[in-house]
C-alpha cells in the first residue's frame, strides 16, 4: 500500500482538519526555498566540477516535514500547536541534506553557499567539531533565502545538513535502529554504537588523505616541465 502523504495524514486526523487551507498556502513558500537552495547548491557543484575535475556532492535529499511531525515538535517544546507557530518557530520545516565525498568538500559548500550575498546565515551547528554524545556527526546550517510569492519577496528558513558519504550511512543506520527501540537502548549497545560513528570518523580522515595524496602526485605531474 501506498504511504499516505502529509496532506492526506492532515484530512484524516479531525485534530489537523481546520489547518488544510492555511498549510496549502505555507507549503509553496517551503517548495520555493528547497529549488532555490538545490539550484545553488547544484550550480556551485557545476562551477567546482569544472574548476577542479570533481564534484564535491555526491547527492541531494529533500523534505518537507510533515504535519504531524511539526505539531509533535511544538507540543515537545511546550509551543503553541498550530500552522503560524511552526511558521514562527521551526526552522527546519524545508530540509536539504548534501552527502559530499570527502570532509573538507562540506566545508568548501557551505562557504560558498554561505558565501552568497542574498542568503542570510541564522544559525551553524557544527556536529563535526562537536560531535553530538551519541557520535552524530554533521554540519547543520539555517540559512534563510528570499522567495517570491504574490509577488512579494520573504525570507524562507531551510535547514541544510551537510555530510559525507560515511557520516551518512552512521546517520541513517543509527536513525533506523533508534525507531525499532521505542523505549531507551540498552547502554551497551549505544556505547558500540558510539565505537563504530568514531571509527567511521576515523575512515573519513584516512579517505581525505588518500585524496589529498593523489591531488598532490596529479599536481606535480601537471606542473612538472616537459622531458626533453
Ligand atoms: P527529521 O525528520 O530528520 O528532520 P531545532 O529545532 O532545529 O532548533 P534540533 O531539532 O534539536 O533543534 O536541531 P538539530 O539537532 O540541529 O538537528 C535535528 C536534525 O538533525 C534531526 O531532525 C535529524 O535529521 C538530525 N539529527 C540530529 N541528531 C541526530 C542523531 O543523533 N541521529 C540521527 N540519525 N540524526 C540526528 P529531526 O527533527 O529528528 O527529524
Amino acid at each position: 500500500m501506498d504511504t499516505l502523504n502529509s496532506m492526506q495524514v492532515l484530512q484524516l486526523v479531525p485534530e489537523f482538519q481546520p489547518m488544510v487551507a492555511e498549510y496549502m498556502e505555507v507549503r509553496l513558500r517551503y517548495q520555493a526555498a528547497i529549488r532555490l537552495v538545490r539550484a545553488r547548491l547544484e550550480g556551485l557543484d557545476d562551477e567546482f566540477s569544472l574548476r577542479r575535475k570533481r564534484n564535491p556532492i555526491h547527492s541531494m535529499q529533500h523534505r518537507l516535514k510533515t504535519v504531524p511531525s511539526m505539531m509533535e515538535k511544538l507540543r515537545r517544546r511546550g509551543l503553541e500547536v498550530s500552522i503560524a507557530s511552526a511558521v514562527e518557530n521551526l526552522y527546519d520545516i524545508a530540509g536539504v541534506r548534501v552527502i559530499c565525498s570527502y570532509i573538507r568538500d562540506i566545508y568548501t559548500v557551505a562557504d560558498a553557499l554561505m558565501g552568497q550575498d542574498d542568503i542570510r546565515v541564522i544559525r551553524v551547528r557544527d556536529y563535526i567539531k562537536d560531535p553530538k554524545p551519541n557520535g552524530y556527526r554533521s554540519l547543520h546550517l539555517v540559512v534563510e533565502v528570499p522567495v517570491y510569492l504574490n509577488m512579494k519577496r520573504m525570507a524562507v528558513p531551510v535547514e541544510i545538513q551537510i555530510r559525507t558519504i560515511a557520516m551518512d550511512f552512521w546517520a541513517t543506520l543509527e536513525h533506523t535502529l533508534r525507531y525499532k527501540v521505542p523505549e531507551r537502548v540498552p547502554e551497551e549497545i549505544s556505547d558500540e554504537l558510539h565505537l563504530t560513528a568514531n571509527d567511521i570518523s576515523a575512515l573519513d580522515q584516512r579517505m581525505q588523505r588518500i585524496h589529498d595524496q593523489l591531488e598532490a602526485l596529479t599536481s606535480a605531474r601537471e606542473e612538472a616541465p616537459p622531458s626533453p
